[in-house]
């Protein structure tokens, strides 16, 4: 396997390190085993815990004011995976890679084995049908799988069959459809027409789905279109995976819902119904931020886990989420950001298994409100750090990624080997 990371730097890196994470592993052990959780056991699901990254994740985001390329951005689909392989290399918690078609596309067998190379794999194909590809001979200006034309809705389908096409070439198991299809002005689009002309594509889109995949649509509530979307929101998402069938399910993107959305009761009802497929984790004050996971309200990242773990514990049917960040970074070096993103997601997942479900569901039933919620807090607030950084250790990765990541130069090194990319318009890449 190669690495992007040197062996030696990571190891050298860990050495100063090792003897301080041992022992802080060791009391927290001790502090948990109080609680009467092992440690071990914790430490065993974190192992076995990931979360994909986008590929556009590894580029430099931006706002629809303006971009600011940083250094050494990837210039292809295969500087991105050698951007992915790095964030692996020392979080060891990124083992795939989500691609976006048509911006990565390229002959499947060199991806397959450029990922190989570096022991990553694929997760879900990511479809665009909310921008015009060079050369497209329709325009999706006006929508795509729910535009009032025949021939554009077609053009849409056999864009979504070319990703499972290629996805099935390189061991995807997955098709994450979002569009941008809705409406700017009260009377523009016939809300009821526009959906059944969605239904109708995604149908087509679902009937070529091979028998192992699973198609997850994603909804947002605004932007590009600022009056209506066509899949606004939860129940809409919901009404289309019970329209398709049982491979169809719900993707929930942390930032596609109004400010103030209890985002984990929604879980917990797709969860219910069978129907939760996975996440786009980010975090947002406003809008659809994009801003990294955790950075702005961990609690409530730790509650949607909480939700997931919750489920996970109780054997809940038809539940195997993906996990996948969506984020734009404008003003950090996304492979830092990426990496410690990753660990958040770890983090709200490690904490959400340290809540003591019995407790809480005896304070609940004991209409104890204080108790019960203090039950949440108690795990939220309990510092699961050494049992990420002693998972990374056993996996070869860095007790501290971004230190290793800075003293290993790999940034300049990209900036020297890539040229600049002009960053003239606007808009997430
Ligand atoms: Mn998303």
């Amino acid at each position: 396997m190669e690495s992007m990371i040197a062996r030696d730097a990571i190891e050298k890196g860990n050495a100063p390190r090792e003897g301080a994470l041992k022992a802080d592993y060791a009391a927290l052990g001790e502090r948990l085993d109080r609680r009467g959780i092992a440690i071990d056991a914790i430490l065993a699901k974190v192992e076995a815990f990931g979360v994909a990254i986008p590929s556009w994740g590894v580029g430099t985001g931006g706002t629809r004011f303006a971009r600011f390329p940083g250094a050494g951005e990837p210039r292809d689909i295969f500087d991105k995976i050698e951007d992915c392989a790095v964030i692996n290399d020392l979080t060891r918690a990124t083992p795939t890679v989500s691609l976006h078609i048509p911006w990565d596309r390229a002959d499947p067998q060199r991806l397959r084995e450029t990922a190989a190379r570096f022991g990553l794999g694929f997760d879900a194909m990511n479809s665009n049908t909310f921008s015009d590809a060079e050369g497209q001979g329709l325009s999706y200006k006006f929508g795509s799988l729910s535009h009032c034309d025949a021939a554009v809705r077609r053009q849409a389908v056999e864009h979504n069959l070319e990703c499972i096409e290629i996805g099935s070439r390189i061991g995807a198991k997955a098709l994450t459809v979002w569009i941008g299809d809705g409406s700017n002005f009260p009377g523009q689009v016939n809300f009821a027409r526009a959906f059944e002309r969605y239904l109708e594509s995604m149908k087509a889109i679902y009937a070529a789905l091979p028998d192992d995949w699973r198609l997850f649509t994603e909804h947002k509530m605004y932007e590009p279109a600022f009056y209506s979307t066509v899949v606004q929101d939860w129940g809409t998402n919901y009404i289309i995976a019970r329209e398709l069938g049982d491979k169809a399910y719900c993707l929930v993107d942390l930032g596609h819902h109004a400010p103030n959305v209890n985002i984990e009761m929604i879980v917990s009802r797709l969860i219910q119904f069978g129907k939760m497929g996975g996440f786009h984790f980010n975090d947002s004050k406003y809008g659809d931020d994009d801003l990294d996971a955790g950075s702005i309200d961990p609690y409530r990242l730790f509650l949607v886990f909480n939700e997931l773990v919750d489920a996970e514990l109780s054997g809940a049917a038809d539940f195997d989420p993906a996990h996948m960040l969506d984020q734009s970074h404008n003003v950090t070096d996304p492979i830092e950001s990426l990496m410690l993103s990753a660990a958040e997601v770890q983090r709200a997942y490690a904490a959400a298994l340290l809540v003591d479900r019995a407790a809480l569901q005896a304070y609940q039933e004991d209409n104890d409100a204080l108790m019960a919620t203090q039950t949440l807090k108690e795990a939220f607030r309990t510092d699961v750090g050494p049992i990420l950084a002693m998972a990374r250790l056993r996996a070869g990765g860095a007790i501290d990624p971004i230190a290793v990541y800075r003293e290993s130069g790999y940034r300049r090194k990209v900036a020297a080997e890539r040229p600049a990319v002009a960053g003239g318009g606007g808009g997430i890449v």
